[in-house]
């Protein structure tokens, strides 16, 4: 992406292409107001530019034909007053393949560009609009499937956590600064006064900055929930029901269902909201010795989703005894955050709830159910809801639910802060600690964009949609 070129003008479709009430073009740049004027007639003898900030009614004419295309509400927002800090001028038109792609070509025709996914957003970034934390949270808005994803996304968005960071940077520098004069002048400090000055210093690292970064680290975990779900994968022996707890979970027919051992081969994923969350249900091949060589692809892929799996749903068929496949399951699932359902509870039950704790040191909630029946599937939801799923965003909901780039910023300043406060309390040696908080405030620079490669731009507006 060169994403120097800003003296381009780029328009393209923002809304989702087809048949619908309103549909928007969107345009930025410094040509922006001269298109609309080639192309926009408004409805009064109101002079031209339209008024900024303001919905303007009236016609989009075909300059070269004279004839009307449609009928708009056409706005200009005029810069850095405007989402891309350029002069912005968005078309409210009807909503079809046909007359999205008119304008857009009239647009196009007059010297505009069409824009790559995320351009507004990163010329947003660019022209200091947004800082990096803030552009990464306007995806993740647009990405929520949760109302929990959308509220942390919100607060980032707001500038939650690029305030904090921008915060601990100033403390930093300021430490920085008083560090320099310690190393610049060590003659005018008094020789007692250092130590208790680096003492200070490591003190002061120790009650707020550190603390505060390593919260956000140590909740990572809790945020990735927050922001992309919870992977449950369902695991059992062939014929258990897994595939109709998947069905009965989100509430359609996504698995095929039958009485055949072996019918899921392959990993098959859905998912469904609870309290606000997104469960990412998966339903997988059933484990089991000696099957055939589809079967144990199907498998492999099974053991792979367990290891990823943020908790785990082994299903046993309560009205069939356990054998050496339920004890292979119970070992390659141990590990994890676990569930144990025995389902088929309107049969007779051959596998009791005693019968499992004989055979195992299950130290796992145990729920009996019949996957064919409506309000147990609400109770496990229920359960899921209260006793697994809110324990495990505990520690997210109070700090910002951070992505992977930002957690590996963040590790590495919380990283060298530790080192800082152990040199000023051992070594003492002030060229060294200065050396550590810079490390640590580059690395918060990261988070906020203020140095920040094009390739780690080009990977972060890679994952937006055209026309944002
Ligand atoms: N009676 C009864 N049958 C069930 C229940 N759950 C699933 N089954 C049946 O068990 C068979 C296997 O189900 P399926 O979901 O394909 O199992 P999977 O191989 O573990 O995916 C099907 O005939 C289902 O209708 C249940 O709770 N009660
Ligand atoms: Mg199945």
């Amino acid at each position: 992406m060169d994403i120097a070129c800003r003296s381009e003008t780029i328009c393209a479709i923002a809304t989702p292409i087809g048949i619908g009430g309103i549909g928007i073009i969107k345009i930025s740049g410094p040509d922006a107001l001269t298109i609309l004027k080639e192309i926009f007639t408004p409805s009064s003898s109101s002079s031209f530019p339209p008024p900024s900030h303001k919905l303007t009614y009236g016609w989009i004419v075909d300059p070269a034909s004279e004839t009307p295309v449609d009928e708009v509400l056409a706005s200009y927002m005029a810069g850095p007053r405007s989402y891309t800090g350029e002069d912005v001028v968005e078309i409210n038109c009807h909503s079809g393949y046909a007359v999205l792609n008119r304008i857009l070509t009239l647009v196009l025709a007059r010297g505009a560009r069409l824009a790559r996914p995320g351009e507004f957003t990163l010329r947003a970034f660019l022209n200091g609009r947004l800082d990096l934390s803030q552009a990464e949270a306007v995806v993740d808005v647009i990405h929520a499937r949760s109302e929990k994803a959308l509220e942390a996304a919100g607060r980032q968005l707001r500038k939650g956590l690029g305030e904090a960071v921008s915060r601990w940077r100033e403390d930093l520098l300021d430490m920085e600064a008083r560090l320099e004069a310690l190393m610049d002048f060590p003659d005018e400090m008094d020789s007692e006064a250092e130590p208790s000055e680096l003492e200070e210093l490591a003190s002061r690292l120790e009650g707020c900055v550190l603390p505060g970064v390593r919260t956000i680290v140590d909740h990572y975990d809790e945020a990735r929930v927050l922001r992309e779900g919870v992977s449950m994968v369902l695991v059992g022996k062939p014929n258990v029901g897994k595939s109709s707890l998947l069905n009965a979970l989100v509430g359609q027919d996504r698995a095929i269902v039958t009485p055949i051992a072996g019918t899921t081969r392959d990993v098959i994923e859905d998912g469904f909201l609870v309290g606000g969350l997104w469960v990412r249900v998966l339903d997988t091949a059933g484990i089991r010795e000696k099957p055939d060589v589809i079967e144990s692809l199907g498998i492999e892929r099974t053991l792979r989703s367990v290891d990823e799996a943020d908790l785990i749903l082994w299903i046993v068929d309560q009205s069939w005894p356990l054998d050496g496949d339920d004890d292979r399951i119970e070992e390659k699932t141990r590990a994890k955050r676990r569930i144990v359902v025995l389902n088929k509870s309107d049969c007779p039950a051959v596998t009791t709830p005693q019968a499992l704790s004989a055979r195992y040191a299950l130290s796992d909630p145990v729920i009996p159910l019949c996957a064919h029946d409506p309000r147990d599937i609400q109770r496990l939801k229920a359960f899921l809801e209260e006793a697994v799923l809110r324990e495990m965003i505990l520690g997210a909901e109070s700090t910002f639910a951070v992505n992977v780039r930002q957690k590996e910023c963040l590790e590495r300043a919380a990283e060298a802060l530790r080192a800082a406060v152990d040199v000023a309390r051992t070594q003492g040696l002030p060229e060294l600690i200065s050396e550590e908080i810079r490390i640590a405030r580059l690395a918060m620079e990261e988070v906020l964009g203020v140095h920040v490669d094009d390739a780690v731009l080009e990977r972060i507006f890679s994952r937006f949609c055209i026309g944002k």
